[in-house]
């Protein structure tokens, strides 16, 4: 057979056909791929970064500061894309590979898809050992790219040039798998990037992709009916999936018509708007007392789209109820099979849909429903309590949270580690699907700016706005260069309580003493007193130092025109968590200790434990 052919290198070959992957969005063909974010370096810059320069036109290749914070730019961006587009992300070979390990595995827990794409040592090996190459005494097949093996959904190490036409078709079929997506690593041998093939017009044509939406198996379905029918006090828990199938509609359709409360996970927030009278907010451990109260006593726990981590199930210790039925709806096998769940394979949108149809005059109890909506009032007091504006000189988080909400209504928030998100997940007040963005899979510290970098370029018309701590904020600052230069505004929030102040109160709960965790507390000769302010300002953001609740609610209204990403610190009090709701969450507390204080938290400890399901 003879094949129409084009002669490219490996690196050409590859971009040339990530121009041609497409989807469709509100009815209009687009790329698939955003953009790539680059750093380049030696096993980069002759092969991909030369391919890159040839299709920048589009294609764009975007400089970042730093591999691990490029590639959580490109995962926000597909989290904000509802995993619609996505984009890729290239590096040198050795450390800067290496820097998008832990982006990997952020991408791997969280369920997003992200091409990453590595540079690697020569194929031919004539050079060895080139610089930044590890060597391996025993193995000659192994390279530090190996690292991206169990962090990848799908790992390949290109050797030749002609292996770029299946990887990239598994690649493209595993980025857009609703069940199986996440990271996929193509590692680009350096010298193989630059290796010119004869390859297939074909390879090239236009292909646009649709993401498949899994009818629910009938026998399974009739299960998860069954079991829904028997139901008296179901709740339904949202999670990330259902923001990505896009089921907020069918869900807030299944809860209405049948009177079952929502509850949030933080991947599952904004699946309905705060304000609905079914959505009870967040649940499990940074859970609001009205999900919480009705988890305890939940007979049939309908898990949307949700990985059920422990967050979500405090620990296995949240559901009470003896007879406890869970339904896992759930693209993916092994999330819907998770604690001896009912498994329901299908789209959440598909199979609420369908549930909802098949359950025609089912209800819940309507005193269940009833006590949902008192819970809800009851709580809804509970939380305007403590976002309150305050006079006071170290606000609490959830007061900072109080003043952002008040002064941008409609800000679409970005946050994943320190005691934000707890505090968020039960007080932020979110709107449309997806205004909600938390990255707590991982909850990697280093995330926000980034991650509020690539929601930006997702979303252009979202009023972003990034809530950090001064501990996540020191990890990594860099990418606020990059949405300057990119003119893709962020508006950051930095509360600075001098420390991690989320782990000193975890430490002091498990019985540890003051330890390594606030500034104060630390082994030094000098404390630092950081000037944030004056760091931002140094990359070219606008800042503002506030001091007091008002001022920053202030400073937020002043600079919500702003032309460039603004970064405004305020000063907060490390000790306060907002008390109301939540749920006890397993740290181990040691069982052998010489200071009483771990000896009555391992008392303490051994009780809570009575309440954990196994199995
Ligand atoms: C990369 C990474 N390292 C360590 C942790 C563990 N950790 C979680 S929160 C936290 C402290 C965060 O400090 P800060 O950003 O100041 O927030 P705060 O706790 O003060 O609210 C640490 C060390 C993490 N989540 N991610
Ligand atoms: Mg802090």
């Amino acid at each position: 057979m003879s094949q129409n052919t084009i002669r490219l290198t490996m690196a050409q070959a590859v971009a040339k056909f990530l121009t041609m992957q497409k989807t469709v969005i509100d009815g209009e063909t687009v790329p698939i791929f955003g953009g790539v974010f680059a750093i380049f370096g030696h096993g980069n810059v002759a092969g991909i970064g030369e391919a890159l320069h040839g299709v920048k036109e589009t294609l764009p290749t975007y400089r970042a500061q730093n591999e691990q914070a490029m590639a959580h730019s490109a995962i926000a961006y597909a989290k904000a894309s509802f995993r619609r587009r996505f984009m890729a992300c290239t590096t040198s070979i050795g450390p800067g590979a290496l820097n998008m390990v832990t982006a990997a595995a952020l991408a791997h827990v969280n369920r997003l898809p992200v091409l990453l794409l590595p540079g690697d040592v020569f194929a031919n090996r004539l050079p060895d050992p080139v610089l930044q190459q590890a060597e391996d005494f025993g193995d000659g097949t192994v390279t530090v790219n190996d690292c991206f093996k169990p962090v990848s959904r799908y790992f390949d190490r290109i050797t030749r040039p002609e292996q770029i036409i299946p990887a990239l078709r598994r690649a493209m079929a595993v980025l857009t798998d609703p069940a199986e997506c996440g990271p996929v690593t193509l590692s680009l041998c350096q010298d193989v990037q630059a290796e010119a093939y004869d390859y297939p017009e074909s390879f090239f044509a236009e292909k646009v992709w649709h993401i498949r939406r899994p009818m629910p198996d009938a026998d399974e379905f009739a299960e998860a009916a069954a079991a829904l029918l028997q139901a008296k006090k179901p709740v339904i828990i949202a999670g990330g999936g259902v923001l990505y199938s896009e089921a907020s509609q069918a869900l807030r359709n299944f809860a209405e018509r049948h009177g079952v409360p929502v509850m949030e996970t933080q991947a599952g927030k904004s699946s309905l708007p705060h304000d609905h009278p079914l959505n009870m907010g967040s649940v499990g451990v940074t859970g609001s007392s009205a999900s919480n109260a009705l988890a305890e006593e939940a007979d049939v726990v309908l898990a949307v789209g949700s990985r059920l981590q422990d967050f979500t199930t405090g620990s296995w210790a949240l559901f009470k109820n003896d007879n406890l039925k869970i339904i896992g709806l759930n693209t993916q096998p092994f999330d819907a099979h998770k604690h001896h769940a009912l498994p329901l394979v299908a789209d959440a949108r598909v199979g609420l849909d369908a549930l909802n149809q098949a359950l025609t005059g089912w209800q819940a109890e309507p005193a269940w429903t009833d006590k949902a909506r008192a819970g809800k009032d009851e709580w809804l007091i509970a939380a305007d309590q403590a976002t309150a504006s305050t006079n006071a000189e170290l606000p609490s988080d959830a007061q900072v949270i109080g003043a952002v909400q008040r002064a941008r209504e409609s800000a679409t928030l970005v946050c994943a580690s320190g005691g934000l998100p707890g505090e968020l997940h039960k007080l932020w007040k979110a709107g449309g699907p997806g205004s909600y963005h938390m990255e707590y899979g991982f909850s990697t510290m280093g995330y926000e700016i980034a991650g509020g970098l690539g929601v930006k370029l997702a979303r252009p018309n979202d009023d972003v706005v990034v809530m950090v701590g001064d501990g996540s904020y020191m990890m990594m600052n860099s990418e606020i260069v990059s949405s300057i230069m990119l003119g893709a505004k962020l508006t950051i929030v930095l509360l600075d309580n001098a420390g991690f102040g989320c782990i000193n109160r975890l430490q002091m709960a498990t019985g540890g003493a003051n330890f390594n965790n606030l500034l104060k507390d630390t082994h030094h000769v000098t404390l630092p007193g950081i000037d944030f302010a004056a760091h931002a300002a140094s990359m070219g953001a606008i800042t503002r130092k506030a001091s007091s609740i008002a001022e920053l609610e202030t400073a937020l209204q002043e600079t919500e025109s702003a032309d460039r990403t603004t970064v405004i610190v305020i000063d907060t009090d490390p000790l306060i968590t907002t008390d109301a709701g939540g749920h006890w969450w397993d740290v181990a507390v040691p069982e052998v200790s010489d200071r009483p204080q771990v000896n009555a938290a391992r008392e303490a400890y051994v009780k809570a434990l009575k309440a954990q399901r196994a199995g």
